[in-house]
Protein backbone atom coordinates (compact mmCIF):
# COMPACT_ATOMS: atom_id res chain seq x y z
CA UNK A 1 0.00 0.00 0.00
CA UNK A 2 1.70 3.23 -1.10
CA UNK A 3 0.85 6.82 -1.85
CA UNK A 4 0.96 6.97 -5.62
CA UNK A 5 1.09 9.28 -8.71
CA UNK A 6 1.91 8.45 -12.00
CA UNK A 7 3.81 11.60 -13.31
CA UNK A 8 3.57 12.25 -16.90
CA UNK A 9 5.91 14.12 -19.62
CA UNK A 10 4.76 16.60 -21.09
CA UNK A 11 2.69 16.49 -23.70
CA UNK A 12 5.10 17.61 -26.69
CA UNK A 13 2.76 19.55 -28.80
CA UNK A 14 4.71 20.28 -31.76
CA UNK A 15 5.47 17.34 -34.10
CA UNK A 16 7.24 17.07 -37.39
CA UNK A 17 4.77 19.48 -39.39
CA UNK A 18 5.36 17.22 -42.36
CA UNK A 19 1.78 14.90 -42.11
CA UNK A 20 -1.07 16.38 -44.38
CA UNK A 21 -3.42 17.72 -43.52
CA UNK A 22 -7.35 17.37 -43.42
CA UNK A 23 -9.84 18.92 -46.01
CA UNK A 24 -11.42 21.99 -44.59
CA UNK A 25 -14.54 24.57 -44.42
CA UNK A 26 -14.74 27.47 -46.73
CA UNK A 27 -13.73 30.86 -45.02
CA UNK A 28 -16.80 32.88 -43.89
CA UNK A 29 -16.77 35.89 -46.52
CA UNK A 30 -18.67 38.27 -43.20
CA UNK A 31 -14.86 37.87 -41.06
CA UNK A 32 -12.58 40.38 -41.89
CA UNK A 33 -8.89 40.08 -42.65
CA UNK A 34 -6.33 41.15 -39.98
CA UNK A 35 -4.44 44.12 -41.66
CA UNK A 36 -1.43 45.84 -40.18
CA UNK A 37 -3.52 48.41 -37.84
CA UNK A 38 -5.14 45.71 -36.07
CA UNK A 39 -1.91 43.99 -34.96
CA UNK A 40 -0.94 47.53 -33.23
CA UNK A 41 -4.46 48.33 -32.07
CA UNK A 42 -3.99 45.21 -30.33
CA UNK A 43 -0.71 45.44 -29.18
CA UNK A 44 -1.77 48.45 -27.68
CA UNK A 45 -4.71 46.00 -25.64
CA UNK A 46 -2.63 42.92 -24.59
CA UNK A 47 0.63 43.08 -23.29
CA UNK A 48 1.82 39.84 -25.44
CA UNK A 49 1.68 39.33 -28.79
CA UNK A 50 3.05 36.66 -30.68
CA UNK A 51 3.87 37.31 -34.20
CA UNK A 52 5.37 35.64 -37.42
CA UNK A 53 7.22 32.86 -37.45
CA UNK A 54 6.98 32.42 -33.63
CA UNK A 55 3.14 31.74 -34.30
CA UNK A 56 3.95 28.68 -36.48
CA UNK A 57 3.34 26.18 -33.73
CA UNK A 58 -0.39 28.10 -32.19
CA UNK A 59 -1.27 26.70 -35.80
CA UNK A 60 -0.72 23.33 -35.89
CA UNK A 61 -2.76 20.97 -33.78
CA UNK A 62 -1.53 18.18 -31.35
CA UNK A 63 -2.21 15.44 -34.09
CA UNK A 64 -0.44 17.17 -37.09
CA UNK A 65 -3.53 17.22 -38.78
CA UNK A 66 -5.31 20.32 -38.56
CA UNK A 67 -3.17 23.98 -39.56
CA UNK A 68 -4.46 27.04 -39.41
CA UNK A 69 -2.63 30.22 -40.80
CA UNK A 70 -2.77 32.63 -37.77
CA UNK A 71 -0.83 36.09 -38.12
CA UNK A 72 -0.65 36.77 -34.70
CA UNK A 73 -1.56 35.20 -31.22
CA UNK A 74 -2.79 37.24 -28.50
CA UNK A 75 -1.68 36.25 -24.93
CA UNK A 76 -3.16 38.47 -22.11
CA UNK A 77 -2.00 38.24 -18.70
CA UNK A 78 -5.53 39.21 -17.35
CA UNK A 79 -9.34 39.13 -17.93
CA UNK A 80 -9.35 43.07 -18.40
CA UNK A 81 -6.48 42.27 -21.33
CA UNK A 82 -9.43 39.15 -22.55
CA UNK A 83 -11.55 41.69 -22.67
CA UNK A 84 -9.78 44.50 -24.66
CA UNK A 85 -8.86 41.81 -26.82
CA UNK A 86 -12.28 40.03 -28.28
CA UNK A 87 -14.11 44.09 -27.79
CA UNK A 88 -11.64 44.98 -30.85
CA UNK A 89 -11.97 42.06 -32.65
CA UNK A 90 -15.77 42.19 -32.62
CA UNK A 91 -15.69 45.97 -33.35
CA UNK A 92 -13.68 45.05 -36.33
CA UNK A 93 -15.02 41.30 -37.01
CA UNK A 94 -11.78 39.38 -36.74
CA UNK A 95 -12.69 35.94 -36.06
CA UNK A 96 -11.07 34.74 -32.40
CA UNK A 97 -9.65 30.68 -31.69
CA UNK A 98 -9.21 30.58 -27.84
CA UNK A 99 -6.17 28.56 -27.25
CA UNK A 100 -5.49 26.51 -23.85
CA UNK A 101 -2.77 23.59 -24.30
CA UNK A 102 -3.89 22.95 -27.53
CA UNK A 103 -3.83 19.17 -26.49
CA UNK A 104 -7.87 18.90 -27.66
CA UNK A 105 -8.14 16.01 -30.14
CA UNK A 106 -10.80 17.50 -32.79
CA UNK A 107 -8.96 20.27 -34.25
CA UNK A 108 -11.04 22.66 -31.66
CA UNK A 109 -8.05 25.15 -30.58
CA UNK A 110 -5.86 26.23 -33.48
CA UNK A 111 -7.57 28.15 -36.25
CA UNK A 112 -9.31 26.67 -39.42
CA UNK A 113 -8.13 30.09 -41.98
CA UNK A 114 -6.25 32.93 -40.30
CA UNK A 115 -8.41 33.68 -36.40
CA UNK A 116 -6.24 35.12 -34.25
CA UNK A 117 -5.22 32.95 -31.43
CA UNK A 118 -6.41 34.21 -28.08
CA UNK A 119 -3.95 31.72 -25.83
CA UNK A 120 -5.11 31.62 -22.39
CA UNK A 121 -1.72 30.50 -20.82
CA UNK A 122 -1.09 32.92 -18.68
CA UNK A 123 -4.09 33.23 -17.17
CA UNK A 124 -2.34 30.95 -14.51
CA UNK A 125 -2.80 32.14 -10.88
CA UNK A 126 -4.18 29.47 -8.21
CA UNK A 127 -6.42 31.94 -6.13
CA UNK A 128 -6.73 29.55 -3.33
CA UNK A 129 -8.80 26.79 -1.84
CA UNK A 130 -11.52 26.75 0.70
CA UNK A 131 -10.65 23.86 3.11
CA UNK A 132 -14.12 23.57 4.29
CA UNK A 133 -16.01 23.20 0.71
CA UNK A 134 -12.86 21.95 -0.93
CA UNK A 135 -13.37 24.53 -3.43
CA UNK A 136 -10.44 25.77 -5.70
CA UNK A 137 -10.85 29.16 -7.66
CA UNK A 138 -8.05 29.34 -10.57
CA UNK A 139 -7.00 30.95 -13.68
CA UNK A 140 -8.41 29.31 -16.88
CA UNK A 141 -4.79 28.59 -17.98
CA UNK A 142 -3.88 26.74 -14.80
CA UNK A 143 -2.41 23.54 -16.01
CA UNK A 144 -4.23 20.58 -14.68
CA UNK A 145 -1.35 18.62 -13.83
CA UNK A 146 -0.12 22.40 -11.51
CA UNK A 147 -3.67 22.10 -9.97
CA UNK A 148 -3.64 18.86 -9.14
CA UNK A 149 -0.25 19.36 -7.51
CA UNK A 150 -1.25 22.00 -5.73
CA UNK A 151 -4.60 20.04 -4.25
CA UNK A 152 -2.60 17.02 -3.07
CA UNK A 153 -0.41 19.41 -1.03
CA UNK A 154 -3.75 20.23 0.83
CA UNK A 155 -5.17 16.68 0.83
CA UNK A 156 -7.26 17.46 -1.93
CA UNK A 157 -7.34 16.15 -5.94
CA UNK A 158 -8.70 17.17 -9.11
CA UNK A 159 -12.23 16.34 -10.03
CA UNK A 160 -10.27 14.61 -13.29
CA UNK A 161 -7.23 13.88 -14.63
CA UNK A 162 -6.23 12.38 -18.47
CA UNK A 163 -3.14 11.45 -20.56
CA UNK A 164 -2.52 14.96 -21.40
CA UNK A 165 -2.59 16.78 -17.51
CA UNK A 166 1.10 17.99 -18.28
CA UNK A 167 0.04 20.47 -20.68
CA UNK A 168 -3.82 20.86 -21.40
CA UNK A 169 -5.40 23.78 -19.00
CA UNK A 170 -8.33 23.69 -16.56
CA UNK A 171 -9.91 26.09 -18.63
CA UNK A 172 -9.69 23.58 -21.99
CA UNK A 173 -10.75 21.26 -20.14
CA UNK A 174 -14.26 23.12 -19.04
CA UNK A 175 -14.56 24.18 -22.46
CA UNK A 176 -14.51 20.33 -24.04
CA UNK A 177 -16.27 19.22 -20.94
CA UNK A 178 -13.12 16.68 -20.49
CA UNK A 179 -13.87 12.78 -19.24
CA UNK A 180 -10.91 10.85 -18.49
CA UNK A 181 -9.38 8.51 -15.94
CA UNK A 182 -11.73 9.63 -12.67
CA UNK A 183 -15.13 10.07 -14.43
CA UNK A 184 -16.13 6.69 -13.36
CA UNK A 185 -15.31 7.74 -9.83
CA UNK A 186 -15.98 11.64 -9.69
CA UNK A 187 -18.25 12.19 -12.93
CA UNK A 188 -18.40 14.93 -15.33
CA UNK A 189 -16.50 18.41 -14.44
CA UNK A 190 -20.14 20.08 -14.70
CA UNK A 191 -20.96 18.54 -11.55
CA UNK A 192 -17.76 19.88 -10.12
CA UNK A 193 -17.46 23.24 -11.80
CA UNK A 194 -19.35 25.40 -9.45
CA UNK A 195 -18.53 28.51 -10.52
CA UNK A 196 -17.13 30.40 -13.74
CA UNK A 197 -15.83 33.73 -15.01
CA UNK A 198 -15.57 34.52 -18.89
CA UNK A 199 -15.90 37.28 -21.12
CA UNK A 200 -18.59 37.72 -23.95
CA UNK A 201 -17.43 38.16 -27.68
CA UNK A 202 -17.94 41.53 -27.55
CA UNK A 203 -15.78 41.83 -24.63
CA UNK A 204 -18.40 41.82 -21.54
CA UNK A 205 -16.92 40.00 -18.80
CA UNK A 206 -19.37 37.61 -16.89
CA UNK A 207 -18.91 36.82 -13.25
CA UNK A 208 -19.97 34.12 -11.65
CA UNK A 209 -17.27 33.03 -9.77
CA UNK A 210 -17.92 35.25 -6.60
CA UNK A 211 -18.87 32.35 -4.42
CA UNK A 212 -17.00 28.69 -3.27
CA UNK A 213 -20.53 27.63 -2.42
CA UNK A 214 -21.22 24.31 -3.33
CA UNK A 215 -24.93 24.87 -3.64
CA UNK A 216 -26.23 27.73 -5.64
CA UNK A 217 -29.34 27.66 -7.18
CA UNK A 218 -30.51 31.50 -8.35
CA UNK A 219 -31.82 31.13 -11.78
CA UNK A 220 -30.17 29.82 -14.67
CA UNK A 221 -26.58 27.86 -14.66
CA UNK A 222 -25.10 30.36 -16.93
CA UNK A 223 -21.88 28.41 -16.26
CA UNK A 224 -23.12 25.31 -17.77
CA UNK A 225 -23.42 27.24 -20.70
CA UNK A 226 -19.57 27.85 -21.55
CA UNK A 227 -18.93 24.04 -20.65
CA UNK A 228 -18.45 21.64 -23.22
CA UNK A 229 -19.37 24.92 -25.73
CA UNK A 230 -15.55 24.57 -27.11
CA UNK A 231 -14.70 28.59 -27.38
CA UNK A 232 -18.10 29.28 -29.39
CA UNK A 233 -19.65 30.52 -27.18
CA UNK A 234 -16.96 32.79 -24.72
CA UNK A 235 -13.44 32.86 -22.99
CA UNK A 236 -13.16 31.37 -20.07
CA UNK A 237 -10.64 33.36 -17.56
CA UNK A 238 -11.54 32.26 -14.08
CA UNK A 239 -13.04 29.11 -12.64
CA UNK A 240 -14.45 27.34 -9.03
CA UNK A 241 -13.85 23.62 -9.39
CA UNK A 242 -15.33 21.42 -6.10
CA UNK A 243 -12.58 18.61 -5.45
CA UNK A 244 -12.89 15.81 -3.60
CA UNK A 245 -10.15 14.99 -0.62
CA UNK A 246 -7.02 12.77 -1.28
CA UNK A 247 -7.62 9.33 -1.05
CA UNK A 248 -3.48 7.94 -0.01
CA UNK A 249 -3.87 4.55 -0.60
CA UNK A 250 -3.83 3.15 -4.16
CA UNK A 251 -3.50 -0.01 -6.15
CA UNK A 252 -3.32 -1.12 -9.52
CA UNK A 253 -4.69 -4.48 -11.36
CA UNK A 254 -3.65 -5.38 -14.49
CA UNK A 255 -5.67 -8.60 -15.59
CA UNK A 256 -6.10 -10.15 -18.85
CA UNK A 257 -9.00 -11.34 -20.49
CA UNK A 258 -10.09 -13.38 -23.70
CA UNK A 259 -13.25 -11.59 -24.84
CA UNK A 260 -14.81 -8.19 -23.88
CA UNK A 261 -18.11 -10.25 -22.23
CA UNK A 262 -14.97 -10.88 -19.77
CA UNK A 263 -13.83 -7.45 -19.71
CA UNK A 264 -17.62 -6.06 -19.03
CA UNK A 265 -17.61 -8.95 -16.08
CA UNK A 266 -14.72 -7.60 -14.90
CA UNK A 267 -16.05 -4.13 -14.78
CA UNK A 268 -19.37 -5.18 -13.13
CA UNK A 269 -17.43 -7.18 -10.30
CA UNK A 270 -15.50 -3.71 -9.55
CA UNK A 271 -18.44 -1.98 -9.38
CA UNK A 272 -19.98 -4.68 -6.66
CA UNK A 273 -17.04 -5.57 -4.71
CA UNK A 274 -14.75 -2.53 -4.51
CA UNK A 275 -17.69 0.49 -4.21
CA UNK A 276 -17.03 3.63 -2.95
CA UNK A 277 -12.71 3.00 -3.57
CA UNK A 278 -12.65 1.81 -7.39
CA UNK A 279 -11.32 5.14 -9.01
CA UNK A 280 -10.55 3.87 -12.60
CA UNK A 281 -11.45 1.17 -15.01
CA UNK A 282 -9.78 1.11 -18.14
CA UNK A 283 -9.09 -1.06 -21.40
CA UNK A 284 -7.24 -2.00 -23.94
CA UNK A 285 -7.21 -4.27 -26.90
CA UNK A 286 -4.18 -6.04 -28.66
CA UNK A 287 -3.34 -3.58 -31.26
CA UNK A 288 -3.83 -0.79 -28.46
CA UNK A 289 -1.39 -2.93 -26.30
CA UNK A 290 1.30 -3.76 -29.17
CA UNK A 291 1.47 0.08 -29.87
CA UNK A 292 1.93 1.04 -26.22
CA UNK A 293 4.63 -1.53 -25.84
CA UNK A 294 6.37 -0.51 -29.05
CA UNK A 295 6.50 2.76 -28.06
CA UNK A 296 7.31 2.26 -24.71
CA UNK A 297 10.66 -0.19 -25.34
CA UNK A 298 11.98 -0.33 -21.27
CA UNK A 299 8.10 -1.02 -20.36
CA UNK A 300 7.34 -5.29 -19.69
CA UNK A 301 3.96 -6.30 -19.94
CA UNK A 302 3.63 -8.30 -16.85
CA UNK A 303 1.29 -10.79 -18.12
CA UNK A 304 2.85 -12.98 -20.87
CA UNK A 305 -0.71 -14.57 -22.45
CA UNK A 306 -1.73 -13.67 -25.61
CA UNK A 307 -5.08 -13.24 -24.11
CA UNK A 308 -6.34 -10.06 -26.46
CA UNK A 309 -7.23 -7.80 -23.83
CA UNK A 310 -5.96 -6.01 -20.90
CA UNK A 311 -8.09 -4.35 -18.17
CA UNK A 312 -6.74 -1.91 -15.63
CA UNK A 313 -8.48 -1.35 -12.46
CA UNK A 314 -7.43 1.09 -10.01
CA UNK A 315 -8.16 2.08 -6.24
CA UNK A 316 -7.93 4.77 -3.92
CA UNK A 317 -9.16 4.55 -0.44
CA UNK A 318 -8.34 5.97 2.88
CA UNK A 319 -7.93 2.62 5.06
CA UNK A 320 -4.95 0.48 3.50
CA UNK A 321 -6.48 -2.40 5.34
CA UNK A 322 -9.72 -1.89 5.04
CA UNK A 323 -8.95 -1.38 0.71
CA UNK A 324 -6.84 -4.63 0.81
CA UNK A 325 -9.53 -6.77 2.16
CA UNK A 326 -12.05 -5.15 -0.71
CA UNK A 327 -9.09 -5.82 -3.50
CA UNK A 328 -8.95 -9.56 -2.57
CA UNK A 329 -12.69 -10.09 -2.76
CA UNK A 330 -12.40 -8.48 -5.97
CA UNK A 331 -9.72 -10.48 -7.34
CA UNK A 332 -11.34 -13.61 -6.00
CA UNK A 333 -14.45 -12.75 -7.47
CA UNK A 334 -13.04 -12.08 -11.23
CA UNK A 335 -12.81 -15.22 -13.65
CA UNK A 336 -10.03 -13.66 -16.19
CA UNK A 337 -6.91 -15.37 -17.99
CA UNK A 338 -4.63 -13.89 -15.72
CA UNK A 339 -3.51 -11.22 -13.77
CA UNK A 340 -1.49 -9.33 -11.20
CA UNK A 341 -1.50 -6.24 -8.45
CA UNK A 342 1.36 -3.79 -9.38
CA UNK A 343 3.85 -4.21 -6.23
CA UNK A 344 5.36 -0.95 -6.54
CA UNK A 345 4.48 2.80 -7.10
CA UNK A 346 7.06 2.29 -10.38
CA UNK A 347 5.16 -0.71 -11.44
CA UNK A 348 1.63 1.03 -10.94
CA UNK A 349 3.19 3.96 -13.36
CA UNK A 350 4.77 1.56 -15.76
CA UNK A 351 0.86 -0.01 -15.75
CA UNK A 352 -0.44 3.57 -16.27
CA UNK A 353 1.96 4.47 -19.34
CA UNK A 354 0.36 1.22 -20.97
CA UNK A 355 -2.73 2.72 -20.79
CA UNK A 356 -2.24 6.48 -21.41
CA UNK A 357 0.71 6.09 -24.13
CA UNK A 358 -1.66 4.82 -26.21
CA UNK A 359 -2.84 7.71 -28.15
CA UNK A 360 0.90 9.02 -28.36
CA UNK A 361 1.85 6.05 -29.37
CA UNK A 362 -0.41 5.42 -32.45
CA UNK A 363 0.04 9.51 -33.37
CA UNK A 364 3.70 9.38 -33.64
CA UNK A 365 3.80 6.27 -36.20
CA UNK A 366 1.44 7.39 -38.81
CA UNK A 367 -1.53 9.27 -40.23
CA UNK A 368 -4.33 8.23 -37.34
CA UNK A 369 -8.32 8.25 -37.55
CA UNK A 370 -9.50 9.24 -34.00
CA UNK A 371 -13.09 8.21 -33.10
CA UNK A 372 -14.08 8.91 -29.51
CA UNK A 373 -17.39 7.21 -28.95
CA UNK A 374 -19.88 6.41 -26.05
CA UNK A 375 -21.85 2.96 -27.18
CA UNK A 376 -24.26 0.74 -25.15
CA UNK A 377 -21.95 -1.28 -22.92
CA UNK A 378 -22.84 -4.77 -24.38
CA UNK A 379 -22.32 -3.57 -28.24
CA UNK A 380 -18.81 -1.46 -27.21
CA UNK A 381 -16.39 -3.68 -28.98
CA UNK A 382 -18.29 -4.50 -31.87
CA UNK A 383 -17.30 -1.85 -33.68
CA UNK A 384 -13.47 -2.20 -33.93
CA UNK A 385 -14.10 -5.86 -34.94
CA UNK A 386 -16.76 -4.03 -37.81
CA UNK A 387 -13.77 -1.38 -38.22
CA UNK A 388 -10.91 -4.06 -38.61
CA UNK A 389 -13.03 -6.49 -41.11
CA UNK A 390 -13.92 -3.23 -43.38
CA UNK A 391 -10.33 -1.86 -43.66
CA UNK A 392 -8.94 -5.50 -44.30
CA UNK A 393 -7.30 -5.00 -47.10
CA UNK A 394 -5.67 -2.08 -46.46
CA UNK A 395 -2.47 -1.63 -44.37
CA UNK A 396 -3.54 -0.19 -40.95
CA UNK A 397 -3.65 -0.93 -37.23
CA UNK A 398 -6.61 -0.59 -35.91
CA UNK A 399 -6.85 -0.26 -31.70
CA UNK A 400 -9.77 0.15 -29.71
CA UNK A 401 -9.38 0.97 -26.06
CA UNK A 402 -10.68 3.48 -23.49
CA UNK A 403 -12.54 4.07 -20.42
CA UNK A 404 -14.78 0.75 -20.46
CA UNK A 405 -16.07 2.29 -16.86
CA UNK A 406 -17.82 4.89 -19.08
CA UNK A 407 -18.82 2.51 -21.92
CA UNK A 408 -16.28 5.10 -23.81
CA UNK A 409 -14.34 3.35 -27.10
CA UNK A 410 -11.74 4.93 -28.55
CA UNK A 411 -11.16 3.84 -32.26
CA UNK A 412 -7.67 4.96 -33.28
CA UNK A 413 -7.00 3.68 -37.01
CA UNK A 414 -3.71 4.39 -38.12
CA UNK A 415 -2.11 4.89 -41.28
CA UNK A 416 1.82 4.39 -41.28
CA UNK A 417 1.85 5.72 -44.94
CA UNK A 418 0.11 9.43 -44.08
CA UNK A 419 -3.44 10.71 -45.03
CA UNK A 420 -5.25 8.34 -48.07
CA UNK A 421 -8.64 9.55 -49.20
CA UNK A 422 -9.62 5.84 -49.96
CA UNK A 423 -9.42 5.01 -45.87
CA UNK A 424 -11.09 8.13 -45.01
CA UNK A 425 -13.70 7.55 -46.89
CA UNK A 426 -14.34 4.41 -46.08
CA UNK A 427 -14.40 5.45 -42.13
CA UNK A 428 -16.66 8.24 -42.62
CA UNK A 429 -19.64 8.92 -42.45
CA UNK A 430 -19.58 4.81 -41.62
CA UNK A 431 -18.27 5.27 -38.30
CA UNK A 432 -20.08 8.06 -36.98
CA UNK A 433 -23.88 6.37 -38.87
CA UNK A 434 -22.52 3.02 -37.01
CA UNK A 435 -22.74 4.76 -33.80
CA UNK A 436 -25.56 6.67 -34.63
CA UNK A 437 -27.55 3.45 -35.59
CA UNK A 438 -26.11 1.73 -32.02
CA UNK A 439 -27.91 4.78 -30.30
CA UNK A 440 -24.44 6.18 -28.80
CA UNK A 441 -22.82 9.43 -29.28
CA UNK A 442 -20.31 10.20 -31.61
CA UNK A 443 -18.17 12.46 -29.01
CA UNK A 444 -18.12 10.78 -25.52
CA UNK A 445 -15.32 13.59 -24.26
CA UNK A 446 -13.61 15.06 -26.82
CA UNK A 447 -15.84 17.40 -28.18
CA UNK A 448 -16.59 18.24 -31.57
CA UNK A 449 -14.47 20.39 -33.08
CA UNK A 450 -13.86 21.32 -36.39
CA UNK A 451 -13.87 17.32 -37.41
CA UNK A 452 -18.06 16.52 -36.49
CA UNK A 453 -19.53 19.65 -37.41
CA UNK A 454 -21.38 18.23 -39.78
CA UNK A 455 -21.98 14.94 -38.04
CA UNK A 456 -23.45 16.81 -34.98
CA UNK A 457 -27.18 15.94 -36.71
CA UNK A 458 -27.02 12.35 -35.83
CA UNK A 459 -26.61 13.01 -31.94
CA UNK A 460 -29.03 16.05 -32.00
CA UNK A 461 -32.44 17.01 -33.48
CA UNK A 462 -33.40 19.96 -35.95
CA UNK A 463 -34.95 21.41 -32.70
CA UNK A 464 -31.89 21.04 -30.47
CA UNK A 465 -29.39 22.15 -33.68
CA UNK A 466 -31.47 25.47 -33.66
CA UNK A 467 -31.54 26.19 -30.22
CA UNK A 468 -27.97 25.76 -29.98
CA UNK A 469 -27.85 28.02 -33.38
CA UNK A 470 -29.73 30.47 -31.57
CA UNK A 471 -27.86 30.77 -28.67
CA UNK A 472 -24.95 30.97 -30.30
CA UNK A 473 -26.08 34.18 -31.98
CA UNK A 474 -26.88 35.54 -28.77
CA UNK A 475 -23.82 35.25 -27.01
CA UNK A 476 -21.74 35.87 -30.16
CA UNK A 477 -23.85 37.94 -32.62
CA UNK A 478 -21.16 38.54 -35.31
CA UNK A 479 -19.79 34.70 -35.09
CA UNK A 480 -16.28 35.87 -34.31
CA UNK A 481 -15.79 32.83 -31.63
CA UNK A 482 -14.07 29.77 -32.90
CA UNK A 483 -15.87 29.75 -36.31
CA UNK A 484 -16.01 26.28 -38.21
CA UNK A 485 -16.42 24.79 -35.10
CA UNK A 486 -19.18 22.09 -33.41
CA UNK A 487 -21.83 23.88 -35.42
CA UNK A 488 -22.57 23.17 -38.89
CA UNK A 489 -22.87 26.14 -41.32
CA UNK A 490 -26.67 25.06 -41.79
CA UNK A 491 -27.84 26.51 -37.95
CA UNK A 492 -25.83 30.01 -38.34
P1 LIG B 1 -7.23 23.12 -26.10
O1 LIG B 1 -6.87 21.91 -26.86
O2 LIG B 1 -6.32 24.27 -26.18
O3 LIG B 1 -8.68 23.59 -26.51
C1 LIG B 1 -9.74 22.66 -26.62
C2 LIG B 1 -11.03 23.43 -26.96
O4 LIG B 1 -11.41 24.26 -25.88
C3 LIG B 1 -10.91 24.36 -28.16
O5 LIG B 1 -12.13 24.36 -28.84
C4 LIG B 1 -10.63 25.71 -27.55
O6 LIG B 1 -11.09 26.76 -28.36
C5 LIG B 1 -11.42 25.64 -26.26
N1 LIG B 1 -10.83 26.38 -25.13
C6 LIG B 1 -9.64 26.15 -24.52
N2 LIG B 1 -9.50 26.97 -23.48
C7 LIG B 1 -10.61 27.73 -23.42
C8 LIG B 1 -11.06 28.78 -22.56
N3 LIG B 1 -10.32 29.20 -21.54
N4 LIG B 1 -12.26 29.35 -22.81
C9 LIG B 1 -13.02 28.93 -23.84
N5 LIG B 1 -12.65 27.96 -24.69
C10 LIG B 1 -11.47 27.36 -24.48
N6 LIG B 1 -9.79 14.31 -23.32
C11 LIG B 1 -10.67 13.70 -22.50
O7 LIG B 1 -11.80 14.16 -22.38
N7 LIG B 1 -10.32 12.56 -21.81
C12 LIG B 1 -9.09 12.00 -21.90
O8 LIG B 1 -8.83 10.97 -21.28
C13 LIG B 1 -8.14 12.65 -22.74
N8 LIG B 1 -6.90 12.15 -22.85
C14 LIG B 1 -6.00 12.76 -23.68
C15 LIG B 1 -4.74 12.21 -23.80
C16 LIG B 1 -3.80 12.80 -24.64
C17 LIG B 1 -2.42 12.20 -24.74
C18 LIG B 1 -4.16 13.96 -25.39
C19 LIG B 1 -3.18 14.62 -26.29
C20 LIG B 1 -5.43 14.49 -25.27
C21 LIG B 1 -6.36 13.91 -24.43
N9 LIG B 1 -7.65 14.41 -24.29
C22 LIG B 1 -8.55 13.81 -23.46
C23 LIG B 1 -8.07 15.59 -25.07
C24 LIG B 1 -7.66 16.93 -24.42
O9 LIG B 1 -6.58 16.79 -23.59
C25 LIG B 1 -8.78 17.52 -23.65
O10 LIG B 1 -9.81 17.81 -24.54
C26 LIG B 1 -8.42 18.79 -22.86
O11 LIG B 1 -9.51 19.09 -22.06
C27 LIG B 1 -8.07 19.98 -23.71
O12 LIG B 1 -7.49 20.99 -22.89
P2 LIG B 1 -6.51 22.09 -23.53
O13 LIG B 1 -6.18 23.09 -22.50
O14 LIG B 1 -5.38 21.43 -24.20
O15 LIG B 1 -7.49 22.75 -24.58
C1 LIG C 1 -7.38 8.59 -23.89
O1 LIG C 1 -8.28 8.19 -23.15
C2 LIG C 1 -7.61 9.86 -24.62
O2 LIG C 1 -6.29 8.02 -23.96
C3 LIG C 1 -7.08 9.88 -26.05
O3 LIG C 1 -8.92 10.29 -24.55
C4 LIG C 1 -7.82 8.96 -26.99
O4 LIG C 1 -6.28 9.55 -28.70
C5 LIG C 1 -7.35 9.04 -28.45
O5 LIG C 1 -8.08 8.55 -29.31
ZN1 LIG D 1 -10.14 9.16 -23.26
Amino acid sequence: MRLARHIRRRTDAVRSFSAPTMPVAKRHDWLSTLEDADVANLNARCSKIIEGADAKPYNRDWMDKCEGKARIVAQPATTEEVSAVLAYCNEKRLAVTTQGGKTGLVGGSVPVHDEVILSTTRLNTIEGLDKDTGVVTCGAGVVLETLDAYLREHDFVAPLDLGAAGTCTIGGNLATNAGGVRFVRYGSLRGACVGLEFVKADGTVVDCARTSLRKDNTGYALPQLLIGSEGTLGVITKCCIACPSLSPFVNVAWLACNSFDEVRKVLTTARSTLGEILSAVEFLDRGALDATLRAHPDIEDPLETDAPFRVLVETAGCDATHDAAKLERFLEAIDVEDGCVAPTTSAMNALWTLREGVSDAMTSRGFVYKYDVSLPPSTLYDLVEKTTERLEHLDVDVAGYGHVGDANLHLNVCDVTGYREEVHALLEPWVYEEVARSRGSISAEHGVGQCKPEYLHLNKSVEAMDLMGSLKKVMDPHLILNPYKVLPASVL
